[in-house]
């Protein structure tokens, strides 16, 4: 089985997609970790992203669908991956449905994650200060000002993907401000 975790940042993309891995035994495919791993590692890649993460923008279609071919690549003989934080964009999508063509792998669900602008800041600035207040790093992206840009980024670029897949019937809307238990187990009905 393949699904893509749709929504803006902070909708539970990352949280759900863990839990799926937990429950499904599925392999979690996200961008937004691999750029992150790429910046701690210290490659040219993560050199080159890394201002652009912290501003909040999106990292060019090139180097993400790039990684997502890569790690489809080494996967190959993975039964189900869970798309989280990709695509982003239209490009992406257009990818990534060939990758699957390619591989002869069907797309069987899109779960968009709704959340309201108001609660998604709530979480962010307070995951944040749960980070802070535990001695933790505290992701670079995680304030109020790369948010707005983050949001941006989302309304702009990637909200046109709901009616890409609604229009090829792949699109379930989940409410994202639901307790994380209850999100899980409105995915785990639609999945079924
Ligand atoms: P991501 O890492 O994908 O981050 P995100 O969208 O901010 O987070 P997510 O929705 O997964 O939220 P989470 O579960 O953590 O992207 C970061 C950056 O990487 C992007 O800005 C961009 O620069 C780059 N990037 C990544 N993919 C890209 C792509 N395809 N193309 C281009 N650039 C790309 O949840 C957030 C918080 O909410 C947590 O504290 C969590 O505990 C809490 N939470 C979750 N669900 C909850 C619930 N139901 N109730 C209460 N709290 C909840």
């Amino acid at each position: 089985m393949n699904i893509i975790l749709l929504g803006p940042p902070g909708a539970g993309k990352g949280t759900q997609a863990g839990r799926l891995v937990e429950e499904r035994n599925m392999i979690q495919l996200s961008t937004g970790d691999m750029l992150r791993a790429a910046r701690t590692s210290g490659t040219e890649m993560g050199k080159m992203v890394a201002g652009v993460m912290d501003r909040g923008e999106l990292v060019t279609d090139e180097i993400v669908i790039g990684l997502i071919r890569e790690q489809l690549e080494a996967d190959n003989d993975a039964t189900g991956f869970i798309f989280d934080g990709f695509p982003r964009t239209l490009a992406q999508a257009d990818a990534l449905g060939e990758l699957l063509a390619e591989m002869g792998q069907p797309l069987d669900a899109v779960i968009e994650l709704e959340v309201n602008d108001e609660v998604l800041v709530d979480r962010i600035v307070g995951r944040a200060k749960e980070a802070a207040a535990a001695g933790q790093p505290v992701r670079a992206d995680d304030n109020e000002e790369s948010l707005k840009v983050r949001l941006m980024a989302y309304y702009k670029q990637t909200s046109p993907l709901i009616g890409y897949y609604y229009a090829k019937g792949n699109l379930t809307s989940v409410d994202g401000l639901a307790s994380i238990d209850d999100v899980a187990a409105s995915i785990n009905g639609v999945l079924g």
